[in-house]
């Protein structure tokens, strides 16, 4: 009985050393203590050896168990830091590898095309001006020597909020007000949305975007129109662009002129892009006035100044080339991203 005894304890004992897992070890805590492993048998049996035997059998029996619970809990805690080892292990997170991409958006190309002309003007010294959307009749047409009557004042080309009041149709108010609100030297642009009753098309937007810009200050002429512009055309289309000046009419400039820049597709060849002129419309400009500086408290003897007007839609078009003036108002990213800034 002693050998056999010996012989379940080595038993055991080996099989919690070989179990690796908490499971396995309780498969074998269940064989070797449970309540019928061989060893809890015997136990129970005791009772029925003669009284003299039972108390050195039970005894045995007994550290047996001891040994064995002892055994079963040590190994229980080493098999535990196994397996938190390997959990660990297997749920190691690496903090630096590089997380899911977050795309980023840009600049529309509108705002793209406005911010490189604001640079532009303010590397000259001009200051940026803003005015409201939402404009007085006076402001918008008045001030600016356009007289009742004007078609431009009519229903078929301005938004008439209520009587007297307009959606602007450019941003010359911004230059009107800003002449009321300060003595020249006036070295400004206007930037800002503008709004006219047209039906849209490829070349078309009842809602679309300027820069107008204004000079007040004593001697000012064509010429300086004409250097300024030129600069600005060839900082925004290359080096090598040509302008030329051609009579134009605004009610608010006197002489007006259109400003053409040669073709940045055919330099001046004639292509499908310039229509063969080898000359593409930039933008519209004058020298001011005497009734716009009088309405605005200017003294016209004292003070000359050249203006100008451009389409934003129109400068970011021949900048790009796209076919639709549409597209900028979309927002489809395959528009857009072609525009990354
Ligand atoms: C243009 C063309 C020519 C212009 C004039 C003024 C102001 F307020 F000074 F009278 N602002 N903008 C102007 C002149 C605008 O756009 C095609």
């Amino acid at each position: 009985m002693s050998t056999a005894i010996d012989e379940l304890e080595t038993g055991a004992t080996s099989a919690i050393s070989a179990a690796t897992t908490s499971a396995a070890l309780e498969d074998v805590r269940v064989a070797v203590l449970g309540r019928s492993a061989p060893l809890t048998l015997q136990l129970r049996e005791i009772g029925q050896l003669p009284p003299a035997e039972r108390g050195a059998a039970g005894k045995r029996l007994n550290d047996v168990r001891v040994r064995l619970e002892a055994a079963l809990t040590t190994r229980s805690e080493h098999v535990a830091g196994l397996e938190l080892e390997q959990r660990l292990m297997a749920e190691r997170v690496d903090v630096t590898l590089p997380g899911a991409p977050v795309p980023s958006g840009g600049l529309h190309v509108l705002t793209q095309v406005r911010r490189q002309l604001e640079d532009i003007f303010v590397g000259l010294g001009y200051t940026v001006a803003e005015g409201p959307e939402i404009e007085l009749e006076h402001y918008n047409f008045t001030a600016l020597n356009i007289p009742d009557g004007h078609p431009a004042k009519g229903e078929t080309d301005t938004l008439w909020v209520g009587p007297g009041v307009c959606l602007r149709t450019h941003t010359s108010p911004v230059q009107a007000r800003t002449m009321v609100a300060q003595e020249p030297p006036v070295y400004v642009i206007c930037p800002g949305r503008v709004y006219r009753r047209d039906t849209p098309d490829a070349t078309h937007s009842p809602i679309f975007h300027q820069i107008e810009g204004l000079v007040v200050d004593r001697g000012i002429t064509l010429a300086d129109l004409k250097g300024t512009l030129q600069y600005v055309a060839r900082r925004l289309f290359g080096d090598g662009r040509e302008i030329r000046l051609r009579t134009s009419y605004f009610p608010f400039t006197e002489p007006s002129v259109e400003l053409d820049v040669s073709c940045f597709l055919c330099g001046g060849a004639g292509c499908g892009v310039c229509k063969g002129s080898g000359w593409i419309e930039m933008l519209g400009a004058g020298v001011v006035d005497p009734n716009v500086l009088t309405i605005a408290g200017y003294d016209p003897e004292v003070w000359s100044g050249f203006a100008f007007g451009m389409g934003i839609e129109r400068i970011a078009f021949l900048k790009h080339g796209f076919p639709d003036l549409r597209l900028l108002y979309e927002n489809d990213l395959r528009f857009l991203e072609q525009f990354p800034a």
